[in-house]
């Protein structure tokens, strides 16, 4: 059977709303032509709660795939949930859908509404000409709890099919800064592919000697370098054991680096602006640019004196800008808030010139100052919970 790999689809997603639900719609119907089943790994939707409008925008989507001639069937499910209906969808929510257990979301929505199959915790079985593939799924859990989870479970393998995993976490091998991620081994063993969302550009690998594939997102959302390449999805031919990614016409995204090193700020204006043009000479569409200023800043100016809101401006009709100056080495502003770290603005400390400000807020705020300001002040600076600073603000200001 072919087996089309689509993720993080992020219906709704307020930055490029109409390009989430036309990157998806375009994914899922060449999904739909290629392959004899759809697989989601999560994230459908960016909320936990999407608006109406938002949801109705997915329920179309899904109910033009539903329509389609379906030759495979899902033919078992196993699970504490019912399904509604036998169109080989095969969904489970991500992290962006989870909600407080037994609370329901939006992919269970879907799915009571007969629109896919919610795959979450159970095997759904698909059959077709007597071939059958066997889905388990593992909706987005936090980190730290997947392990305890999986051992909860226990997916096992369905003798007789071709067997997928399918989840929604991030693992150690391809973010290796947290230990609450799970690794490659601690997923269960015996599959014959392992398919993954929540990470939104394209990976391929092996877990157990099977392959392992992310397709990341139909639509653009974290701005980095490695979701330049293009979106799209995976179909995976479960007899050869081949796959093939397949491009969507996802909106072009380029990242350029701009270097300040030693210039003013007119020069730095104009050398933003002939990256643009070198960029949409080239593009199509629209295109989303982010530029990256880098570099050390020319002696006298600072990172903050750059104003490229004409620039912005200018473009406005030609490209989605966005202007990251994180990597500026700028020793005017570091200097600036070295002297503030050692306690001086104009010979006052700190703390006391925060309590100045703080003291004409109360001020005009008509606070009574009955009790005495600077232990207001010390009480809501502490590094306590912000519950207990809250709670012990309101009995210092309010106790008889
Ligand atoms: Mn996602």
């Amino acid at each position: 059977m072919k087996v089309a790999i689509v993720s993080d689809l992020h219906l709704g997603y307020e930055r490029f709303a109409e390009d989430s639900y036309v990157q998806a719609e375009e994914a899922l119907a060449k999904a739909a032509e290629l392959s004899d089943m759809i697989i989601i790994p999560g994230d459908v939707f960016d909320v936990r709660n999407p608006r109406l409008e938002v949801l109705a925008h997915g329920v179309n989507i899904f109910r033009n795939l539903a329509k389609r001639q379906w030759k495979a069937r899902v033919v078992s499910y196993s699970g504490a949930r019912m399904i509604h209906t036998d169109i080989p969808i095969i969904v489970i929510p991500g992290t962006h859908e989870r909600r407080a257990q037994g609370a329901g979301n939006s992919v269970e929505l879907l799915s009571l509404a007969g629109l896919l199959v919610d795959v979450s915790d159970s095997t759904a079985e698909v059959e077709k000409g007597g071939e059958r593939v066997a889905v388990f799924g593992l909706g987005g859990l936090s980190e730290e709890k997947v392990k305890e989870v999986l051992a909860q479970l226990g997916p096992k393998p369905v003798d007789g099919a071709f067997n997928i995993f399918m989840f929604h976490q991030s693992t150690h091998e391809l973010l290796p800064f947290s230990k609450d991620f799970i690794t490659f081994d601690d997923l269960p063993k015996g599959f014959d592919l392992y398919v993954d969302g929540h990470i939104h550009n394209k990976v391929i690998d092996k877990v157990h000697g099977k392959p392992f594939l992310i397709p990341g997102s139909t639509v653009l959302t974290q701005l980095k370098d490695g979701e330049q390449e293009g979106k799209g999805f995976f179909v995976f031919d479960t007899k050869t054991n081949a796959y093939e990614f397949i491009r969507i016409n996802s909106r072009e995204f380029y990242v350029e680096s701009v270097k300040v090193d030693g210039k003013r700020i007119t020069e730095i204006e104009q050398e933003v602006s002939k990256h643009i043009d070198k960029i949409l000479a080239k593009s199509k569409e629209k295109p989303i640019i982010r530029i990256i200023l880098e570099g050390e800043m020319k002696e006298g100016y600072k990172q903050a004196d750059i104003d490229l809101s004409d620039t912005l401006k200018r473009y406005k009709e030609k490209a989605i800008l966005e202007v990251s100056k994180g990597k500026i080495d700028d020793k005017e502003t570091e200097s600036e808030i070295e002297s503030l770290r050692k306690g001086s603005v104009e010979s006052v400390s700190v703390r006391d010139y925060g309590l100045s400000i703080f003291i004409e807020q109360l001020k005009k705020s008509g606070y009574g100052m009955k009790k005495s300001p600077s232990e207001l002040f010390d009480l809501l600076s502490s590094d306590q919970k912000k519950d207990k600073i809250i709670s012990e603000a309101m009995e210092t200001l309010f106790a008889q």
